[in-house]
């Protein structure tokens, strides 16, 4: 009998698709008082997006449990509540970006960012009120008690002043200034990388996957975490506003540090190459389970928005 695999953009769509129906059912619906607040929160949520961060628990889950293993619906489920848990902090994190007192930005995935379509004070309330939602679905996870207490821990620290939000904190303050590559790596990392690679973590930690699993997973994000900065700092000076759904060339004009600006357009490609290698490298151990990872690898490397 021979297996058909279903082919990668196919199963990309479908799994955002999963995710969206996921985060719906999750978010309250917005004739719950206070109606205002949880319009802006679905608005924020739903109806866009990549979804790569959902995309990398579900294939890093599936990496764990070993090629053609299928999951438990314990497991299954485990996966539906990380997943929707990094998109709820990833769009928190885009609502307060775009926000006046940070990028101040008035497009966000094609519309009207969340403080344009709403106001200021609601924007800042529904980042703030989507955060904790995240944490109550973590701990909501159907997994053993020990996992779910790393999977919260991991996700508190990758969001946290360590991570995202200390991320963004070295970004502002960076604005206009010099970096050297090691700097710009750091500040990367933290401010994008660490949620990217909680993603694929939290897959491997809420299906139970054992440390040699855990090790690999961990290898392949941080390369693809770096990997996805590089990328998109090349794409914010070679592809135009309308592809990506948010305004392009805002780093160059807020004179922000970038690969690009570092090193330039075709350097910034081959360290691209280069963490796409090393992603693929860190699967090796993983064998054939680790396919749709590589998948993803490539995907975050081509990507066009
Ligand atoms: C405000 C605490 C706080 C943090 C903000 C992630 C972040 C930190 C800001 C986003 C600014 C930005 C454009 C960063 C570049 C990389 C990035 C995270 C892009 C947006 O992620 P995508 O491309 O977005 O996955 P979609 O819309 O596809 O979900």
């Amino acid at each position: 009998m021979s297996i058909t695999i279903q082919p990668f953009s196919d199963w990309l769509k479908a799994t955002a698709a999963h995710v969206e129906n996921v985060l719906d059912e999750f978010l309250p619906e917005a004739d719950i008082e206070p109606v205002r607040l949880h319009e802006a929160m679905r608005y924020s949520v739903l109806g866009g997006g990549k979804r790569v961060r959902a995309a990398l628990v579900y294939a890093a889950g599936e990496a764990s449990i070993g090629a053609g293993q299928s999951l438990s619906s314990a497991q299954a489920k485990a996966l539906d509540h990380a997943s929707a848990a990094v998109e709820l902090i990833h769009a928190y994190s885009l609502v307060h970006d775009d926000l006046p007192c940070m990028d101040n930005d008035d497009l966000r995935r094609g519309r009207p960012t969340t403080h344009r379509q709403f106001d200021e004070a609601t924007a800042m309330l529904a980042g703030d009120a989507l955060q904790p939602l995240a944490f109550e679905l973590l701990a909501q996870t159907p997994v053993a008690p020990a996992l779910v207490i790393q999977a919260i821990e991991l996700l508190a620290r990758s969001a946290g002043s360590l991570g995202m939000a200390g991320g963004q904190a070295i970004d502002c303050l960076a604005v206009g200034q010099a970096l050297s590559q090691a700097e710009l790596q750091v500040m990367h990392s933290m401010k994008t990388g660490a949620m990217l690679q909680a993603s694929v973590l939290l897959g491997g930690i809420v299906v139970g996957a054992g440390s040699a699993t855990r090790e690999g997973l961990e290898r392949y994000a941080s390369a693809v975490g770096l990997a996805f900065q590089v990328a998109d700092d090349i794409l914010d000076v070679t592809a135009n506003t309308a592809v990506l759904g948010k305004t392009a060339g805002k780093d160059l004009q807020n004179n922000k540090p970038t690969y690009v600006s570092l090193l330039g357009v075709d350097p910034a490609r081959e360290l691209l190459e280069s963490l796409r290698q090393e992603a693929h490298a860190a699967l090796l151990p993983l064998g054939p389970a680790g396919h749709r990872l590589g998948d993803l690898a490539d995907y975050i490397v081509g990507r066009d928005h």
